[in-house]
């Protein structure tokens, strides 16, 4: 019997929920079919150059999603769907802690973690869990009431966990029972047409609307859905002259002379959506509800710990001198802190160890002995060096992409103690290992390096 595998089933998913997503949020279309747009003249535009990050055929099919749930065996839930589709926790995000806008959530990404199997297709998951415990932003009161409320809601039904607990153990499902378990985990993510409690939605939106948007309702939907872009400038220029209002900025790096690092993305602001609402005495009355909206990314190149430190120096820089500064924009700033602090060229991060590369064996290589080190070897045009993708997310623009639908500012109590709720924490409570970005992209250049020496015979690489 034939199995649609893994990775087959990540790609499908993909496809479905981006068309579920597209019904629901129709603004949704627009990004995409611009984005598209954008993508094929940079395309045209720049050739191959453009797809030194990604073939076109997988970043025209790339997404990413953010969901949202309320408790540690809900995640453990999704954890497991994903896991069907060969996504795996990485990364750890306290957003508990951003400095302008706190939200009272941990997350991690679901993602593909081999090299071919973001190759083949790339789906990820931002995947955020509500922190009823943190005092900061829950009194005991609200969060009994709350974890009382999350405790007695079924997000993810018994066939749909057994199909995927069935996809990850086969590692992949017979044609039939793949059908099935699509169209039960796209089902799982649509919005719900069930009333919500407007009290009691009001009561969370107070605290944050993003634990409003979690737990002051009985189930979970897609939040956004995220299409990869090859040039945002452009996408940010042509969504603003269709009329749609964008947030003030493009988060992350400046457009800047030198290689994209990372990753740069942009949103417009939550649109208002019509739900039905619960009234205190029981009456049922049509309200609107802003939760979703649109985002659009581009990816550069992964930083190592070392480039990834420098990065953020580099933010730390920009803020100081937008803070001195008097009428400068911050856009202007980040340009000159970028181009007096980072290396503008792509061998500037490779030899400076600011960024990861794979490398491969030049077929057309010079004759003789090669040269005993990696910069010679590239240099005199044995080997290629290829810049490895960033796979992940970053939390400072996080942080900004959650502001795009927060209503109001929310409370938190600076005085309070956070409390717990670490990387360790997490793994534990979804009962599964939480890998290290860094290590991902190390071992994916180390393999690389490897084979290297053992294709020249150079046993000092
Ligand atoms: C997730 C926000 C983070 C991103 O791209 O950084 C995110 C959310 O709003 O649930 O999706
Ligand atoms: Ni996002």
């Amino acid at each position: 019997m034939s199995i649609i595998e893994q990775w087959e089933l990540r790609a499908r998913f993909a496809r479905s929920l981006s068309t579920m997503y597209g019904r629901e949020v129709p603004a949704y279309n627009t990004l995409v079919e611009v984005s598209e747009e954008v993508n094929r003249d940079v395309v045209g535009r720049d050739g191959d150059r453009a797809q030194r990050l990604g073939t076109i055929d997988r970043i025209t099919a790339e997404r990413h999603g953010a969901i949202r749930v309320g408790t540690p065996a809900e995640l453990a839930q999704v954890a497991r769907i994903f896991g069907a589709l060969g996504m795996h926790p990485v990364g750890f995000y306290d957003l508990r802690e951003a400095a302008k806008s706190a939200v009272p959530v941990i997350s991690t990404a679901f993602r593909p973690v081999d090299a071919d199997e973001l190759a083949r297709n790339p789906f990820r998951v931002f995947t955020s869990m509500l922190t009823p415990a943190d005092p900061r932003f829950f009194s005991a009161d609200l969060r009994a009431r709350l974890e009382a409320f999350l405790a007695a809601r079924q997000l993810f039904g018994p066939e749909l966990l057994a199909l995927a607990g069935r996809a990850e153990a086969e590692q992949g499902l017979p044609e039939a029972d793949a059908e099935r378990f699509l169209e039960l985990a796209v089902q799982a993510f649509e919005l719900s047409p069930e009333p919500v409690d407007r009290a009691w939605y009001a009561e969370l939106e107070a605290v944050s609307a993003v634990a409003a948007d979690i737990g002051g309702v009985r189930s979970t939907h897609i939040n956004h859905l995220t299409p990869r872009v090859l040039d945002i400038d452009d996408l940010y220029r042509r969504m603003t002259e269709r009329g749609i209002e964008m947030i003030d900025t493009i988060q992350g790096p400046p457009l800047w002379r030198g290689p994209d690092v990372l990753l740069r993305q942009t949103s417009f602001r939550a649109l208002a959506e019509p739900r039905a609402m619960r009234e205190a005495d029981g009456r049922i009355d049509t309200g609107a509800l802003r939760v979703r909206f649109g985002e659009v990314e581009a990816r550069g190149v992964a930083l190592t710990p070392q480039g990834r430190e420098l990065y953020d120096q580099l933010l730390t820089e920009i803020d100081r001198r937008l803070a001195d500064s008097t009428g400068r924009s911050r856009a202007d700033i980040a340009v000159e802190v970028w181009e007096q602090g980072l290396p503008d060229t792509e061998a500037g991060l490779r030899e400076q160890e600011l960024a990861y590369f794979t490398y491969t064996v030049n077929p057309a290589r010079p004759g003789g002995v090669p040269p005993e080190s990696l910069s010679e070897l590239v240099g005199q045009g044995w080997v290629t060096a290829t810049p490895i993708v960033y796979e992940d997310f970053l939390p400072r623009s996080a942080a900004g992409i959650f502001q795009s639908n927060l209503s109001g500012e929310g409370s938190r109590d600076t005085l309070a103690e956070g409390v717990g709720y670490d990387q360790d924490w997490l793994a534990a409570a979804i009962d599964r290992d939480i890998r290290n970005p860094f290590h991902l992209y190390a071992r994916e250049q180390a393999d690389s390096v490897e084979a290297v020496a053992a294709h020249l015979n150079l046993t000092t690489l």
